[in-house]
């Protein structure tokens, strides 16, 4: 009976240890088998700074990060959820005060790999930590984003690829074309442009 104790044990030892061998690898229990493209890109940080910067994509999981639960609803389809789970990355904020801004910034304005721009009030960024730039949704890497609680989804600029601070009124995409600035949603209809 004893033996028949022992040899259980030593199969489970055995079990255990494999499991253990294969869990304890490079990168494993990443499924990412088929990674965001822009994996590898670069966010620059310049305008109204001291220390303009450039962070790569791979170096912002190296800043000091905060998690952000909130759901993406674009004007579009204002009562349906895009996106919700929980977001990681870098606060704006954060990114901004590592390049030392200079004073006079009025507006932060964001620009992406397609073309794609959005801004916010550089007041709002400072007050805000919670507006972050995203490298994680769930768990799972992703092309950086920024996430903005609170904010329609045209404010969630992805595969961004520059920050400006600048002390000018600059509008983005859809904000240029009449889309409220502040973005903020109030109920469950989009705002009027
Ligand atoms: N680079 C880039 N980011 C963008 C957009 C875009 O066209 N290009 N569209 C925005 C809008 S209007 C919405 S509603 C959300 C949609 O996010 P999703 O594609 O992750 O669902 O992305 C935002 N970020
Ligand atoms: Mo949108």
């Amino acid at each position: 009976m004893r033996k028949e104790i022992f040899a259980v044990l030593v199969l489970l030892l055995l079990l255990g240890g494999t499991y253990l061998f294969k869990g304890g690898g490079e990168k494993s229990g990443n499924d990412n088998t088929n990674p965001p493209d822009q994996m590898t890109g670069v966010i620059q940080v310049t305008g109204l700074v001291e220390k303009p910067y450039n962070v790569t994509y791979e170096g912002l999981s190296k800043l000091p990060s905060r998690e952000v639960n909130a759901p993406l609803y674009c004007v579009g389809a204002p009562g349906k959820v895009l996106k919700n789970g929980t977001w990681k990355g870098v606060p704006l904020k954060t990114l901004l005060e590592l390049a030392k801004p200079t004073g006079g910034a009025f507006k932060v304005a964001l620009y992406a790999s397609d073309g794609y721009t959005t801004d916010f009030y550089f007041d709002t960024v400072m007050r805000e930590e919670d507006i972050i730039v995203a490298y994680e949704f769930n768990g799972k890497p992703i092309t950086p984003r920024v996430v903005a609680p609170n904010r329609w989804g045209y404010k969630w600029i992805k595969g961004l690829t520059r920050i400006e601070l600048v002390s000018y009124d600059f509008k983005g995409t859809w904000e240029s074309s009449g889309y409220p600035d502040d973005a903020r949603i109030t109920g469950d209809s989009s705002p009027g442009r």
